[in-house]
């Protein structure tokens, strides 16, 4: 094994839990709840919570930005138990969720991969070899200088990999390959998708979907609304820790409720959001809310309550009145299309909403008239709705309930879209530079797998270029699960990956075997966050955000590494180390960034404090 300079070493293990045993001291009798660990008859184990406790701090990596403050403790150099924040405000803190507290049964499993391995059956059967650190970055190497000497750099892809959200998670690799030439990026994401390609054409704007420029945020809804519509919005699931947008809606909830207004939500589950407030869940068949947004809009049309004045003065294309002269005449109009006289002459009326739905056309019309009545309603939607076929327009169908009625842009009221989460970066993260601009959608890569040459802007939605100048042979995958089991039509992908002269490498970097690693040429063992040195920033509630420096709590086991140190060693088979490494080790990248952060700031600790602090 080749230790580089940062790589977790029996000394930086002691060195960093000793900065936390100043801190165990001071958070004395708060170890001693929390989830210290029991034995098999449910007693705490001796010792959990005393003096002898190693405490590093670190933060959740997963993708749901919470961004939740771990605390492990460690005895003998080993995690034992895990506490959550217990800094700063009591009614704010960002306490991990379940998902976030398992953590700690990840890091000690028995399932970790600990070393190196190469694929020796087929592709996707799943059968590895142990190799050599030294193997699998002769690989790696060789393999990255074959196939930009005779491909290019264009036929590198980046898959989308959400694993490990942190300042060096990531961006060792993109570094790495940017230096080398680029890579081809993914545009869009898993995530938002519809929302992201639909949306800037319905407000005219380029803007992100994430909202933080569109759409208002839960505060405002909290503030002002008497009405709040959700479709297919579960915070309580997907944004669940402490100091997360659950806690923004709790609030909400609190506050409309308690001036006596509602809470809607449209969900074919009784989603927890919902689930203690039966009241407030209205089920709805998936994939259909276009129709009852539809519908709605119908009922609103036909009893004269559309806003008639915002909509001339402000949209395009509502009614005849304010299409664009080429497409006037032809019934084409949105009102053309509720009203049946557009292209298909249906007439979308609650009755006819009601079996696509699985909704009561009188429950329908219910909704279209509460709605209508509210001062402010907030009517928003999370992501499920969009992830169907034709998502893009049941997103823009939803939008179009705000407009309708002129309820945009005015206190309590929202755009359609997610609540805005307005994310604050304390820090940044490893720099990195690519100097190709082409992208491909995400659900597209295994299409510019099968036939990227015949990919372009217009007929697969290629962004930065007008076409795929390659075919990909490249696959670089750190920390997803994208290449089979978060993707599209897995069937399809597994027959064009296993013809291996489409494809001809797969590099996945993972702490466990996925089914995505099965497909990998080489698979390498990831040393997770708390094994190192992280650093982390942001925080989905609107009313919280945090920086967490911390760890190694743990030595990673085997021969884990980190993706910072082998990629240095990547770069070094290319002459590219000092390039790559600018003399720094990782621990003196997260100095410089937390410095840096910290000075535009003004007003965080400084770099031994936060050590020492953790949050
Ligand atoms: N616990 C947990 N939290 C997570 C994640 C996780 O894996 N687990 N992943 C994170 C990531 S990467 C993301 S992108 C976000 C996603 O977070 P969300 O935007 O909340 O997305 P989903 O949970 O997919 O869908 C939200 C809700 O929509 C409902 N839904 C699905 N289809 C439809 C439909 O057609 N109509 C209606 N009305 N409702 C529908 C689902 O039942 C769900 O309750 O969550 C993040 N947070
Ligand atoms: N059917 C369906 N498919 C979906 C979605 C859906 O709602 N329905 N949601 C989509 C969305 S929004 C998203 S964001 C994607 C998410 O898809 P992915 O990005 O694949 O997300 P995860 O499965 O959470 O994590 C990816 C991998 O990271 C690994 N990992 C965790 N920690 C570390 C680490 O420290 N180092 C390394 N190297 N690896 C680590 C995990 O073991 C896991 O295999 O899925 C998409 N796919
Ligand atoms: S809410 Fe998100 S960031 Fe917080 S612990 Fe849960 S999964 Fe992790
Ligand atoms: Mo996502």
């Amino acid at each position: 094994m080749t230790m580089n300079e940062s790589s977790v070493s029996r000394r930086t293990f002691v060195k960093g839990s000793l900065a936390g045993l100043a801190l165990a001291g001071a958070a004395g009798s708060t170890a001693l709840y929390g989830c210290a660990p029991k034995d098999e008859k449910g007693a705490a184990s001796e010792g959990a919570g005393a003096s002898t406790d190693q405490i590093s701090w670190s933060q959740c990596n997963v993708n749901c930005g919470g961004n939740c403050v771990f605390q492990w403790h460690s005895q003998d150099g080993k995690i034992v138990y895990m506490e959550s924040d217990n800094t700063g405000d009591v009614d704010l803190q960002a306490r991990a969720c379940l998902r976030g507290r398992s953590m700690r049964r990840w890091i000690n499993s028995p399932d970790r991969l600990t070393k190196p391995m190469k694929r020796v059956g087929k592709r996707g059967e799943g059968k590895f070899e142990e190799i050599s650190w030294d193997e699998a970055i002769d690989t790696i190497a060789s393999e990255l200088k074959r196939v930009i000497d005779t491909y290019g750099n264009e036929a590198i892809y980046v898959n989308y990999a959400t694993g490990m959200y942190s300042t060096t998670g990531k961006q060792p690799g993109l570094r790495l390959l940017g230096l080398l030439g680029g890579y081809i990026n993914q545009a869009y994401d898993y995530s938002t998708h519809m929302l992201q390609v639909a949306l800037p054409f319905m407000y005219g704007s380029k803007c992100s979907p994430y909202d933080n420029v569109h759409a208002s945020s839960f505060s405002e809804a909290e503030r002002a609304s008497d009405l709040v519509v959700m479709f297919g919005n579960s915070p309580a699931e997907t944004r669940m820790g402490g100091a997360n947008a659950v806690w923004d809606f709790a609030k909400v909830r609190e506050s409309v409720t308690g001036r006596g207004g509602k809470i809607v939500n449209i969900d074919y589950r009784m989603n927890e959001s919902c689930s203690g407030h039966p009241d407030e869940w209205l089920p709805i068949r998936p994939g259909t809310d276009a129709a009852l947004a539809s519908a709605i809009a119908h009922e609103w049309i036909a009893n004269d309550q559309v806003d008639k004045g915002f909509l001339d003065e402000y949209c395009v294309g509502y009614d005849e009145d304010t299409m664009p002269e080429s497409a006037k005449g032809q019934n084409k109009s949105y009102k053309d299309y509720i009203m049946g006289t557009g292209y298909d002459m249906v007439e979308k009326t609650a009755e006819w909403a009601a079996p696509i739905t699985g909704i009561p056309a009188e429950r329908i019309k219910q909704l279209a008239a509460d709605i209508a009545a509210a001062e402010a309603p907030f009517i928003c939607q999370g992501w499920g709705p969009q992830r169907h076929t034709n998502g893009e327009d049941t997103s823009r169908a939803i939008c179009m309930l705000p407009v309708l009625i002129g309820k945009i842009g005015l206190p309590g009221t929202n755009t359609g879209q997610r609540e805005a989460e307005p994310p604050t970066y304390l820090v940044g993260s490893l720099p990195f530079e690519n100097p190709i601009k082409t992208a491909i959608p995400v659900y597209q890569w295994i299409n510019a797998v099968d036939h990227g040459k015949e990919m372009t802007a217009t007929n697969a939605g290629i962004v930065g270029a007008d076409k795929l100048n390659n075919d990909i042979k490249f696959l670089w995958n750190y920390a997803g699960n994208c290449i089979t089991n978060q993707h599209g039509d897995i069937n399809y992908t597994h027959d064009v990956l296993a013809d291996e002269s489409k494809l001809e490498f797969i590099l996945v970097w993972d702490t466990v075997m996925t089914d995505s690693a099965k497909y990998a040429d080489i698979l390498l063992p990831d040393a997770m966050r708390s094994e190192q040195l992280n650093m982390q920033t942001q925080g989905y509630s609107e009313y919280y955000t945090a920086v967490v420096v911390g760890g190694p709590a743990q030595e990673a086991p085997g021969e884990c590494r980190s993706s910072y140190d082998v990629c240095a060693d990547i770069a070094d088979k290319f002459g590219k180390k000092d390039a790559f490494t600018e003399g720094k080790t990782q621990e003196d990248w997260i100095k410089e960034l937390y410095e840096a952060g910290a000075k535009a700031d003004g007003n965080m600790p400084t770099w031994d404090e936060i050590k020492a602090q953790g949050v």
